[in-house]
């Protein structure tokens, strides 16, 4: 039975499995990525291919003398693939990329980078909040350790199994009506470490040698542990990859209440370094009939930040009154100080 999922997370699995034409080796691999939504290789990269990476992370990823195109902070540089041979041949390593094209059998579009110098510590969360598609569940992470990681230096951590839960994101647990942004992503944070602990899901640590791989499914649960040793390094590259021919978004800046979509319209295939369009199974997606009406997902009708501020200030005045509003203005303006740099939270 066909579904709009990825062969290896549809409820028919076992069936489809048998019917596949695949290796020994493959088959066991796929049959791990469904039950527990990752898998680990080794050996897929040389020495050499690693150490040009971090030649790059320090000469251009972490060097301030060095502009990029995207962001970078302390400890996180955003697409460095733009700039880095190196980079892009670990996301578009030919085995990396077969292996995506055997679990998924669409063609695989890798489409950003990120490099970071230390542990993250990251909370728990699935990168569906980021990067959701439709059909549903075409994405995959792919994490490179490009030195030994241990307890010491804030190991990834993941719930194998949590892939099968649902795609949560802020209408599982607010209230109100209004759309999303990062400024609410530490609601969404709080929301997942409870529910992590309220499961009955194990943590695990991804302890890696230098060159090892996990590549993560859509959904699964992960994040960065505490970082024990606070002069170590924990150098590393994560890849995300879609899948082609499907809507991308991100409930981040969705309204998934409305149903209204954010969709991701810069991204880059870095295989090609085209922006690559959003389809429905290779169906454009501009205008959709609904019963008796038509909307668009797509057009992304663009109105200045000023006026949805404004419209959230109203509702929320109307909602919880005068001193909620002090409040929520009192959180956009450190909000406004961490992104200039001068808090170091929310
Ligand atoms: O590398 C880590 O510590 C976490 C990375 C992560 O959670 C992510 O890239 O989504």
């Amino acid at each position: 039975m066909k579904m709009n999922l990825p062969w290896v997370e549809s409820p028919f699995f076992e069936k489809i499995l048998e019917e596949k034409k695949l290796r020994p080796a493959e088959k066991e691999m796929a049959r791990v990525y469904n039950e527990d939504g990752y898998i680990v290789l080794k050996n897929v990269f040389t020495e050499d291919e690693i150490n040009q990476v971090i030649a790059d992370i320090h000469e251009k990823g972490f060097n301030p003398d060095y502009t990029l195109i995207k962001t970078r902070d302390f400890n996180r540089c955003q697409d460095l693939w733009e700039h880095s041979e190196p980079v892009r041949n670990l996301s578009t390593k030919p085995e990396i990329l077969s292996t995506l094209e055997m679990l998924y059998d669409r063609e695989v579009v890798p489409f950003q980078t990120l490099n970071f110098l230390c542990g993250t510590q990251q909370m728990a969360h699935s990168d569906t909040i980021h990067f959701s598609s439709l059909p549903a569940k075409f994405m995959a992470g792919v994490w490179i350790a490009l030195e030994d990681v241990t307890h010491e230096n804030g190991p990834l951590f993941y719930y194998p199994g949590s892939h099968k839960m649902p795609e949560y994101n802020f209408n599982h647990f607010r209230e109100n009506l209004v759309d999303n942004s990062y400024d609410n992503y530490h609601d969404y944070e709080l929301f997942m470490e409870a529910l992590m602990l309220n499961s009955p899901y194990e943590k695990k640590e991804f302890l890696a040698k230098k060159g090892d791989v996990l590549i993560w499914s859509a959904n699964i649960v992960h994040g960065g542990s505490p970082v024990l040793n606070p002069s170590s390094t924990r150098l590393s590259q994560v890849t995300h990859y879609y899948f082609k021919d499907c809507i991308y978004y991100s409930p981040m800046s969705s309204n998934t209440i409305s149903g209204e979509l954010q969709v991701r319209t810069q991204l880059k295939n870095m295989r090609t370094g085209i922006v690559e369009p959003s389809t429905f199974n290779g169906q454009p997606t501009t205008l959709v009939r609904t019963y008796k009406s038509l909307y668009t997902i797509n057009a992304h009708l663009m109105y200045p930040t000023l006026v949805r501020h404004i419209s959230d200030f109203r509702y929320v005045f109307k909602m919880k009154g005068l001193k909620g509003l002090m409040n929520e203005l009192f959180i956009k303006f450190r909000v406004i100080l961490y992104k200039l740099g001068l808090r170091k939270g929310i």
